[in-house]
């Protein structure tokens, strides 16, 4: 819990307390825009804002989840993001990282809400059980369903972290037991961003509710409710195996050489293809990877009922919205052409170039044409 004292301090001031120079403030600035997916240009505006914008109280809930959410947005990889923004944000109440527990942090919820009626934002962690009256989820003695309608009530914006509270999750799949729902079926009359993933990219998450720290607005969403910063391409435009794709190269099972190359994972039932998800572009693990990237395809893990979704490993009968024969290049021209943030471009523009070597080395016959596209 901060102190009064503290609640009253800029983003900047708390930076500089912790004992961060402004010269390493003003790189995390530049790191924590491109996180935002903002604009080179808009860098200047986000230093004016953390030098002189108040932190932002914070609600967070936990419901039916594997808590996988908050391991994520913890492991972080900057240190700076960590720190600051689990500084910078006053996060009054979150049972799972607060050193209180039991009554002292129900009551510390409780003076929070009031204290910050209107202006703190919620964030909700796990779907919402419905029937028999939600007793499939209580937490100091009440239901789920209880707690989100009342925490929701004050809320300026709900943040949705997960695949559970944004659709309902591994416990809303057939046959469904406990009646589960995302938070959107029972709050009707808040703003709601949903951060999607099972779990979701740390720092897409911290970039959602840095962005709503910063400017007090919510980010533009798409149809769904997600931000169209992190959710507005598929993980296959960005995808590093995309070029191979294009190629029709395929490998056909995990243990093949093809595999071992690196070759498309679309045979072996990868749903990048349908997934809107960041992971192509800010990765896991400070960037490091991904999960196609560890030779898995993707399971469409941020899509709407994901775990119906399946069979995984089953390859996707069609892809909507796009032939199977574009191109690289073709998604390349509509990437740049919608300024899209700097690590997309990167990767798509890296992709263009590895198309090219692989048509060249085809052309010299070092690939193997028995792999084609059927
Ligand atoms: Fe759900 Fe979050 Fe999957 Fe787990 O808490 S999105 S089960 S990774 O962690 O809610
Ligand atoms: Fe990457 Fe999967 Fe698309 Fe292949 S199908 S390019 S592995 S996202
Ligand atoms: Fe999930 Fe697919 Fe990314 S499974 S983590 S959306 S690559």
């Amino acid at each position: 819990m901060k102190n009064e004292l503290q609640n009253e301090e800029t983003f900047y001031e708390s930076i500089i307390r912790k004992g961060y120079s402004r010269r390493s403030f003003l790189k995390f600035a530049t790191y924590m825009a491109a996180f935002m997916g903002l604009e080179n240009s808009m860098v200047g505006q986000l230093v004016k804002t953390m030098e002189t914008k108040k932190r932002i109280p914070v609600i967070w809930e936990h419901f039916q989840e594997c808590t996988g959410c908050s391991e994520s947005f913890i492991k972080s990889d900057h240190p700076l993001v960590a720190d600051v923004i689990l500084d910078t944000i006053s996060l009054d109440y979150t049972d799972t990282l607060m050193a209180a527990a039991g009554h002292q942090s129900e009551a510390a919820k409780q003076a929070s809400m009031k204290a910050n009626y209107g202006k703190y934002i919620l964030i909700v962690e796990g779907a919402i059980p419905t029937k028999n009256d939600g007793v499939y989820c209580t937490i100091a003695g009440r239901t789920a369903l209880e707690i989100i309608k009342e925490s929701a009530e004050g809320a300026a914006a709900i943040i949705t972290f997960g695949s559970c509270s944004s659709w309902g999750g591994v416990q809303a799949a057939y046959p469904n037991p406990t009646g589960s729902v995302p938070v959107d079926a029972i709050i009707k009359d808040k703003p709601i961003i949903k951060v999607p993933g099972c779990p979701p990219i740390s720092e897409v998450m911290t970039g959602v509710v840095l962005y709503y720290a910063m400017f007090g607005r919510i980010p533009d969403l798409d149809d769904e409710g997600r931000p169209k910063q992190f959710y507005g391409k598929r993980v296959h435009d960005s995808c590093y195996r995309r070029p191979y794709f294009d190629a029709g190269l395929y490998a056909e099972s995990f243990d093949s050489e093809e595999a071992k190359k690196g070759y498309c994972l679309y045979k072996l039932g990868c749903r990048g293809p349908v997934t809107y998800n960041a992971c192509g572009t800010v990765g896991w693990n400070g960037g490091l990877g991904f999960p196609i990237k560890s030779g898995h395809p993707c399971i469409g893990c941020s899509e709407n009922k994901f775990w119906d979704n399946g069979p995984f490993y089953k390859r996707l009968e069609n892809i909507p919205g796009m032939g199977i024969e574009a191109t690289a290049d073709e998604i390349g021209k509509i990437v740049l052409g919608a300024a899209a943030g700097g690590a997309a471009v990167h990767a798509i523009a890296a992709n263009i170039f590895k198309k090219k070597e692989i048509d060249e080395n085809r052309e010299m016959g070092k690939i193997n044409e028995q792999n084609l596209n059927e």
